[in-house]
């Protein structure tokens, strides 16, 4: 169902009159208000006389993520704390976090798009939520949350954690729709198959996973274990938290609300644009929102666009699933290696779980891979209790699928089932001892 006819369906020319005006707005703004803004743009030369229509954006400065912490908490607000309604930040798990503060108007848009983003995958009032993002500091809980008030769903605001009570929650209120990580998906899906609970026989029909890297296999994983379709959602805190990208019913890509927040992709060394349909970083810059704008933010994400219409009548741009992030791509004796890749080996390879851990260090001066991956309950109950600890023939397969994709060597661990640490938000899926 599509929420906002009118916005979602609007003609490339007037979409691009719409942006423009709004760019045009949003740049006197934080000219005249942000002092952070105005030194930049003083720095570049522009003035915002200069900026007439969107394409005039790459006349701006780019903003990054540390440029954002240097001026934390209060450096990016465009109007007075006393309009402020609520703050949120990102975990800030590499230093000060980053700051996004909402007036009330923000709330508003943040409830539509999260509306939008639900309407995709068929939401109505009849549903019931389980939102089982984290409520708190992080965007996801009360992202989802407004979304779900906004649309008229029963919202059951369970937060993220005590798997045993979510699995109880779906079987007493009859939860048609979950909304977490996928990870936590996964996980959940495993608790209530070792509940005895038969997912075909529960009311769930769809869920909302996003806030970390997964692949097409993975969503085929979650799909058949939950007995639900499974969407792709895209945010981040800088820019809003979720909202700002989602799959529609086809599941083929995600509709950007270009509306609101537009798009670029650019070569992450030369700061160039790149046409679509090449993967480059993405690069947002808020059109309507009010307490913390942001201009060419440089997200580090990877990803391509494409215009080609999409047959659910929407006319946004669409940006592909997250190919990776510019900062988490390893490099491994000189290979650029990036997580993604390792996961669609790992989930193609029969007898193990999607649940795996990614080890990298410096040993005599050389860079080495590991990754530990479960193996199935099966796999290992059959197994010989003298083979469950020594090489495997199959740990040796899958070394050889990842040096096929990956081009570098990397050594491969079967562990036993459930001794790799579950999730109940985002997965810590890379552990680099070298940057320790
Ligand atoms: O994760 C917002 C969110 C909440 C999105 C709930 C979707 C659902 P941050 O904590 O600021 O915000 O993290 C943002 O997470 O730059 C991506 O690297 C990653 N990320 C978010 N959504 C996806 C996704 C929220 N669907 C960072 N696929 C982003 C892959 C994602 N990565």
């Amino acid at each position: 169902m599509i929420w906002d006819v009118k916005n979602e369906t609007m003609p490339a020319a007037q979409l691009k009159e719409l942006q423009s005006e709004r760019l045009r707005a949003i740049i006197k703004k934080v000219y005249d208000k942000v002092p952070f803004y105005k030194a930049k743009m003083d720095e570049a030369d522009v003035k915002p006389s200069d900026i007439r229509d969107i394409s005039d954006l790459s006349k701006l400065p780019f903003t990054t993520k540390d440029e954002m912490r240097d001026v934390y908490p209060y450096g990016l607000l465009t109007v007075d704390l006393k309009d402020i309604v609520e703050i949120h930040t990102s975990s800030g798990t590499t230093g000060k976090p980053v700051v996004g503060a909402y007036t009330q108007g923000d709330i508003g848009l943040w409830s539509e798009i999260m509306a939008r983003t639900l309407s995709m995958g068929g939401v109505t009032e009849k549903d019931v939520v389980q939102n089982a993002y984290g409520y708190g500091l992080f965007t996801g809980g009360l992202g989802a949350h407004y979304g779900i008030r906004r649309v008229g769903a029963a919202c059951l605001p369970i937060s993220g954690g005590n798997t045993k009570r979510q699995l109880e929650m779906m079987q007493d209120f009859g939860t048609t729709v979950l909304c977490c990580t996928p990870s936590y998906a996964l996980y959940i899906a495993e608790a209530g198959r070792e509940a005895g609970i038969d997912f075909r026989m529960l009311g769930l029909e769809k869920g909302f996973f996003g806030a970390e890297p997964w692949s097409e296999n993975m969503r085929r994983e979650i799909e058949a274990r939950l007995h639900i379709k499974a969407y792709d959602i895209f945010g981040l805190t800088e820019i809003i938290g979720p909202g700002v990208a989602a799959e529609c019913e086809l599941q083929n890509m995600l509709h950007v609300f270009e509306d609101h927040f537009f798009p670029e992709i650019i070569d992450p060394a030369t700061g160039n644009p790149v046409p679509d349909g090449q993967k480059g970083e993405l690069v947002f810059t808020t059109l309507t929102k009010e307490g913390t704008p942001v201009i060419r933010y440089r997200t580090r994400d990877i990803t391509f666009l494409t215009r080609e219409p999409c047959s659910c009548g929407r006319t946004s741009v669409r940006m592909h699933r997250l190919l990776g992030r510019t900062d988490d791509m390893l490099i491994i004796r000189g290979v650029n290696v990036y997580p993604s890749q390792v996961e669609q080996v790992l989930i193609k390879a029969e007898g193990v779980e999607p649940h795996y851990q990614i080890l990298v260090e410096k040993r005599d001066k050389m860079d080495c891979l590991e990754v530990d991956v479960e193996m199935t309950d099966e796999l290992f109950r059959e197994m010989p209790d003298d083979m469950k600890y020594r090489r495997k023939p199959k740990e040796l397969e899958i070394e050889h699928a990842l040096h096929n994709t990956l081009l570098v060597h990397c050594k491969v661990t079967l562990v036993a089932p459930k001794s790799i640490p579950r999730s109940e938000g985002k997965a810590k899926r890379i552990i680099d001892k070298r940057s320790i």
